[in-house]
């Protein structure tokens, strides 16, 4: 039996738990007077994982206070209780994926996960029932076009696809016509990777997300696809992305892939941007919604 979400999640932040838990039970192991060094040295462990200063400080705030109030006896209460205090930073926002009928835009830099997201998402969407169509807007490798083909095919969803150096935006054009046709509810369009700071390809995927707008009759999301191993970075492209396009949400990328998985934390809490999935691996069943209370589950306690 193929594992279940849950044991993916574990085994995609196990790099993470393994340093967090090593830390926090080197620190429980001071013994039971808990003093102020218990306190930064807790603070630094969750910056340490990227989970950003404002939420560790505020985390580590809210666990003092709750000790003092309640007896947090040993170690695993001190992680019970963090994992109660982690889940909480983070809102619950609604799936926008939900959505029905819907357009989606796939942006973000260079190799984060975009592609296979489109290709994951619309194999989960067909095979929930869906009438999907993908469009191949990253017109610059003849690479990219085949990659996602390969996706389509293995969803069975229908592609719409131009020659390489196409207008990206034309292939949305087209694609939302082969939509109509074919009565689709949702359309995936797959974009280029680019650098946030390059003003340029920002304005050509503004131009993909104006003709979207004016030519899709569904509501148009746009998603960035964020690569967890780039960190703290990853807000920053978010900041940006932001600004240019004003993003319905963020998907958050190999978690498998680093010690650092605390950065959905500091995602989920600093850009009031929803976590739309994340992926913790490369295969279909890797990327999933995320959700708070088992994210920090996972992270901290592994089960
Ligand atoms: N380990 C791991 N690998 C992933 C995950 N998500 C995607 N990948 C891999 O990351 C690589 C890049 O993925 P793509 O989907 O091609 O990335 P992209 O954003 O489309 O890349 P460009 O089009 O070049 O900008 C592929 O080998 C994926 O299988 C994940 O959650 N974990
Ligand atoms: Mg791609």
């Amino acid at each position: 039996m193929s594992p279940s979400w849950l044991d993916r999640l574990s085994g995609g932040l196990a790099r993470t738990r393994e340093q967090l838990g090593d830390r926090i039970a080197e620190l429980v192991g001071r013994g039971p007077e808990v003093g102020e060094g218990f306190w930064d040295g807790l603070e630094e462990t969750l910056i340490a994982a990227d989970m950003g200063a404002g939420p560790a400080s505020a985390i580590t705030a809210a666990l003092k206070s709750r000790s003092r109030r309640e007896d947090l006896p040993d170690a695993a209460a001190v992680e019970v209780a963090l994992v109660d205090l982690i889940a909480a930073q983070m809102p619950v926002h609604p799936d926008p994926l939900a959505e029905s009928p819907l357009t989606v835009l796939f942006v973000g830099i260079n190799g984060t996960g975009k592609t296979t997201s489109v290709g994951k998402i619309a194999a989960e969407a067909a095979g929930a029932g869906r009438n999907v169509v993908i469009g191949s807007a990253d017109t610059y490798r003849a690479a990219a076009i085949e990659q996602l083909r390969v996706w389509a095919d293995r969803a069975s969803v229908p592609i719409v696809e131009r020659e390489r150096g196409a207008d990206p935006a034309s292939v949305v054009f087209d694609t939302l016509a082969v939509a109509r046709e074919n009565g689709s509810d949702l359309v995936l369009v797959d974009t280029a990777g680019r650098l946030h700071n390059s003003a340029d390809l920002m304005q050509e995927l503004a131009k993909v997300q104006r003709v979207a707008r004016a030519q899709s009759v569904f509501p148009v999301k746009s998603l960035l696809v964020i690569d967890a191993t780039t960190g703290q970075n990853g807000i920053a492209q978010a900041r940006a992305f932001h600004d240019a396009l004003e993003l319905d949400g963020i998907i958050l990328t190999k978690l498998d892939g680093t010690a650092r998985g605390g950065i959905a934390v500091a995602i989920a809490t600093q850009l009031g941007l929803p976590i739309v999935r994340i992926g913790v691996g490369e295969s279909l069943e890797d990327l999933r919604p995320f959700d708070a209370t088992e994210f920090a589950r996972a992270l901290i306690l592994g089960r």
